[in-house]
């Protein structure tokens, strides 16, 4: 087994000015077999490259996965509370090396330093509560329709998974599908985003340096392309768990339909905060402000939209404009910058786009609006957080995911209107409600299509230990986290144990005869 000091010198060389890593295969740091390289660079300023990384193709995702099948057997042997034990060390030495992996984040995708913290915490959480279920993976024990017979189901790992992550929450989108993956009893071939391939090497390490044994988690960087693909074209890959945008997830899930393979997206979002007449105002504009500009908008679950009932509109839209204009926009790394640059220059320029789609479609322009490019925005990816007033719901800046920092403000008479407005849309992640009204609260509880809903809080937010994912075009029926997310990788075995000594028949013995012929 490789130690995380001589996971270290394997895994750094120099290439310029920035260290180049390698994939982590069978317990060992590998170059990609083309020797290629990709680069991955800080999006408040592009000169600063964070790393240079292994461009895995084919033959890579072939070794890693010849390695996730051979270390199998033993792993799904190895007792669920031993493999649990594994995840709590990797736990600790999350919370040992909190500070230097946020701060990492912070240069590699942009998001700010208290978030950061967040997003390492949320896998520290999620580190915890999966080695929880490693003293439980509840199965089912039920009664039998015949005497002296005993019915059983447990959870069995599924075998090798492919675990494709995005960039957005680089920490705790991993460790919300590699820890419940592990803990089940499954082996792992990792593909990170690109984007934030030096966070995923740096959680890749904790999990080296926690002693799980070589093969059991596999490491690859690449594109979605040829490296992802390979992932989930392989038969070997039992299972592919996969957070990005619909268009990708649509493409993935069709290919494994094929392939008979499982596969659960987490996708897109366009979630919606309501302010009914009764709310709170100052708490819905707190909520919005947060929903909508936390992570500078990168979140499935940000609140991209805003519902408003028509009588608290106006108060509510100025007081919504006066907040986001006086966020700080900056290096994340600095204490008091409210909201860092955007994650790359496509995704910039994709998010201005929309500003003009918005003009166009004839919404008004209250704030922002606006990439940045003076002084020390000049080699960054920032884009000021942009409100639109006067939005229709079937505008496209009101209908597709933006997923930067921008926000539509939306005008409705009535409860129910809000309602349909807000499931108005292909998708369905995250919907909240603000009201003091309990009938309303519940009510919407009820009739909000979405695979979570706050009242009286905005749409992100979201914690461990219940479900995550959406509902429509959001998903396609899994969740992740909470305990569910162990349904992800494990496969359900039915048992039956007949203790009768004699041949009983279900279906028959009880009800196709008689009780006098029984006797
Ligand atoms: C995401 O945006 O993909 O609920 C994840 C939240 C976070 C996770 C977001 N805990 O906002």
């Amino acid at each position: 087994m490789t130690t995380k000091t001589e996971s270290r010198e394997h895994a750094h060389g120099k290439t310029g000015m920035a260290q180049t890593h390698m994939n982590y295969i069978d317990g060992r740091w590998v170059k990609a077999k083309s020797g290629e390289t990709f680069a991955s660079y800080n999006p408040a300023n592009l000169k600063d490259v964070i790393g240079h990384f292994a461009l895995s193709g084919p033959e890579d995702v072939k070794a890693a996965v010849d390695a996730a099948e051979k270390a199998l057997p033993a792993w799904r042997r190895t007792p669920a509370p031993f493999r649990a034990e594994l995840l709590s060390k990797a736990g600790h030495l999350l919370e040992t090396r909190k500070e230097e992996i946020a701060r990492t984040m912070v240069r590699e995708m942009g998001k700010v330093i208290k978030e950061a913290r967040g997003d390492v915490q949320e896998a520290i959480d999620m580190a915890y509560f999966m080695a929880g279920e490693g003293r439980r993976l509840m199965g089912q024990t039920v009664p039998s329709e015949l005497p002296n017979k005993f019915a059983m189901a447990i959870r069995q790992p599924i075998g090798v998974v492919g675990v494709i992550t995005p960039w957005n929450f680089p920490i705790a989108i991993p460790s919300w599908k590699i820890f419940p993956a592990l803990v089940a009893g499954n082996t792992v071939v990792f593909k990170p985003a690109t984007d934030t391939a030096m966070c995923a090497l740096l959680l890749v390490e904790v999990l080296v340096e926690a002693g799980f044994p070589p093969g059991v988690v596999n490491f690859v960087t690449g594109g979605g392309g040829k490296c992802g693909m390979a992932i989930v074209e392989d038969p070997r890959v039992r299972a592919i768990s996969i957070t990005g945008s619909t268009e990708v997830g649509r493409q993935v899930a069709g290919r494994c339909g094929e392939l008979m393979k499982r596969v659960s997206c987490e996708l897109g979002g366009k979630n919606a905060i309501c302010v009914m007449e009764d709310a709170e105002i100052d708490l819905a504009v707190d909520g919005a402000l947060w929903g909508a500009f936390g992570t500078a908008g990168q979140r499935c679950t940000a609140a991209s939209r805003v519902i408003i009932h028509k009588d608290r509109y106006k108060e509510f839209s100025d007081k919504l404009v006066a907040r986001t204009r006086a966020l700080k926009l900056g290096n994340g790394l600095d204490a008091d910058v409210d909201v860092g640059p955007v994650v790359n220059k496509s995704q910039l320029e994709s998010i201005n786009g929309y500003v003009e789609i918005g003009k166009k479609e004839g919404a008004k322009l209250l704030c922002g609006g606006n990439i940045l490019t003076d002084g020390d925005f000049a080699h960054g990816c920032f884009h000021e957080p942009t409100i639109f007033g006067d939005v229709k719901p079937n505008m496209r800046i009101a209908q597709e995911e933006i997923f930067g920092p921008v926000t539509v403000l939306i005008q409705v008479s009535s409860f129910e209107e809000a309602i349909e407005v807000a499931n108005g849309t292909q998708y369905g992640l995250s919907l909240s409600m603000y009201t003091q009204d309990v009938n309303r609260a519940f009510m919407a509880m009820q009739e909000l299509e979405s695979g979570i809903v706050y009242i009286n809080a905005p749409t992100i937010g979201a914690e461990i230990q219940l479900p995550f994912g959406g509902v429509k075009q959001t998903g396609n029926g899994h969740r992740e986290a909470g305990t569910t997310a162990i349904d992800q990788f494990t496969e359900w075995k039915a048992i039956y144990v007949d203790y009768s000594g004699r041949l009983q028949k279900a279906q028959i013995d009880t009800h196709g005869v008689s009780p006098a012929e029984k006797e």
